[in-house]
């Protein structure tokens, strides 16, 4: 699991070479956006518990047949599941948004999930419904010009867009 400097390091370790100015550059631009960045992340992580339940509230109206008996939200028990799920996705998508790389993400969360849902006979083209809410709930809440100095944020938005775009992708 590793931060965007770290790969960069490693990669070049491999090739034993030194960083290019290229890879400076891009790695320039990542210090320079930090604070975007960790605003980026801030706004998402307090507002975590908002997000993660109007999205299930919102793919329960959908699909309400996740929450009849029979569907696999149905239960106390399985709902709960579900509701930590989502939280679980959305926290490691915070992560990869920190470290400006999606390693973390790949490598702790989506890796094996796809099989995982098979197997508990969870529907991955719902939960990806589900990530796909909490993509842009965050995405507004990112976007809100209020409460913060004004500025371009539109390439770390489509960032944290491609990282939930992932995560539903490894189970839809
Ligand atoms: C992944 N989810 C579930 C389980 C696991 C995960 C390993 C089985 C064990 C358990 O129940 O706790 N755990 C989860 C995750 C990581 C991890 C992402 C990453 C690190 O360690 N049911 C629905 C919706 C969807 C849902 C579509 C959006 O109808 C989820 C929420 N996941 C769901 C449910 C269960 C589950 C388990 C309902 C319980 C299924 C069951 O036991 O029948």
């Amino acid at each position: 699991t590793l931060d965007v400097f770290s790969k960069v390091v490693s990669q070049a370790d491999a090739r034993g070479e030194f960083l290019s100015t290229e890879q400076l550059d891009a790695l320039t631009a990542v210090v320079n956006a930090g604070s975007k960045r960790l605003d980026t992340v801030n706004r998402i992580t307090s507002n975590a518990k908002d997000i993660v339940t109007n999205a299930a509230r919102s793919l329960f109206e959908d699909e309400p047949n996740l929450i009849a008996p029979g569907g696999n939200a149905y239960t106390n028990r399985r709902m709960a599941a579900c509701l930590r799920d989502m939280e679980i996705i959305l926290r490691y998508v915070t992560y990869a948004a920190l470290a400006g790389d999606a390693s973390v993400l790949d490598d702790r969360c989506l890796n094996g999930l796809r099989e995982t849902y098979q197997a508990l006979g969870t529907p991955g083209a719902s939960v990806a419904k589900g990530v796909g809410k909490m993509k842009d709930a965050a995405i507004s809440i990112v976007n809100d010009p209020n409460g913060i100095t004004k500025g371009d944020c539109s390439s770390l938005v489509s960032e944290l867009a491609s990282y939930f775009d992932r995560a539903a992708a490894a189970v839809a």
